[in-house]
């Protein structure tokens, strides 16, 4: 099919061959993307240049996008290397971990709640904003992760909940502001699946037995079922959706009793 022929991808959030983001890279890579992937520190550098070295990807760049530098040097990085860029994938979120365990009114603090926004929702912001210029003149498409905490309230996601609220109203500002740009934005709300950030949690396969038990698919979903989904979204074939939530779930969203 190759329906990404000729795109060119930046991808933040691969930590590891477990990551979501990984799952994307490796589908819009089949599709026919050129990849450019950024590691978070160098805790996790040493194994994303082995994965960019698996898909043929050129040496990963450093991006903590709370570090407007950083960003810059990707923005510049990116300009030199392609002349520009059609897709952006935001796939980071972090919340302090005493937020994610207990009562969301007992354990809940200022410095949390700042922290979880900043950096699961206002830097989806901050990465559209710096992608922006190198999209002009040839379309784009972003893509955020989010998860259903964003519109449930659910045992323990607490104040990310309420960060992934933002992240999803970010999809709709952002879809609306850079729709006239032919820009488009959009999120996948995807099922629970084991990750690194998921192996802090510690209940978190019970969290999987559950929505393997109810979802009407009967079954957990993987990484390459949301990286099919994102290569979609941000593919041409996808070119009259914007601003939308789609979940990659099983559909357990849907059910009710
Ligand atoms: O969005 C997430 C996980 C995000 C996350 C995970 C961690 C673990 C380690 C954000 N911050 C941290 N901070 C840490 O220190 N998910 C959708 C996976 C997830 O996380 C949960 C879940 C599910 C599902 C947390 C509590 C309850 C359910």
């Amino acid at each position: 099919m190759a329906f990404l022929a000729g795109k060119k991808a930046v991808v933040v959030g691969v930590a590891n061959d477990r990551s979501i983001c990984w799952g994307i890279a490796q589908a819009m890579v089949r599709e026919g993307a050129e990849v450019l992937l950024t590691y978070q520190s160098e805790r996790t550098q040493s194994r994303v240049e082995d994965l960019a070295r698996q898909i043929g990807a050129p040496s990963p760049l450093p991006l903590d996008l709370l570090e407007p530098t950083q960003l810059d040097a990707v923005v510049s990085a990116l300009q030199e290397r392609w002349g520009g860029v059609d897709i952006a994938i935001h796939g980071a979120a972090f919340a302090p971990k005493q937020e994610l365990s207990g009562n969301y009114a007992d354990v809940t603090t200022r410095e949390g709640f700042r922290v979880a926004h900043e950096v699961s929702s206002y830097s989806f912001t901050a990465l559209a904003q710096a992608v922006r210029p190198l999209m002009q003149g040839r379309g784009g498409a972003l893509l955020a992760l989010s998860y259903l905490g964003a519109v449930r309230a659910m045992v323990n996601y607490n104040v990310m909940g309420l960060a992934k609220a933002s992240l999803e109203a970010g999809v709709r500002y952002l879809a609306q502001s850079l729709g006239p740009e032919n820009i488009r934005v959009n999120a996948i709300s995807a099922g629970p699946i084991r990750t690194l950030a998921a192996s802090g949690i510690s209940e978190f396969r019970s969290i999987l037995e559950h929505y393997a038990e109810h979802a009407p698919l009967r079954r957990n979903v993987s990484q390459e079922e949301v990286g099919n989904v994102a290569a979609f979204l941000c593919s041409d074939l996808a070119s009259g959706i914007t601003g939308e939530i789609t979940y990659v779930d099983a559909g357990y969203n849907i059910i009710g009793f």
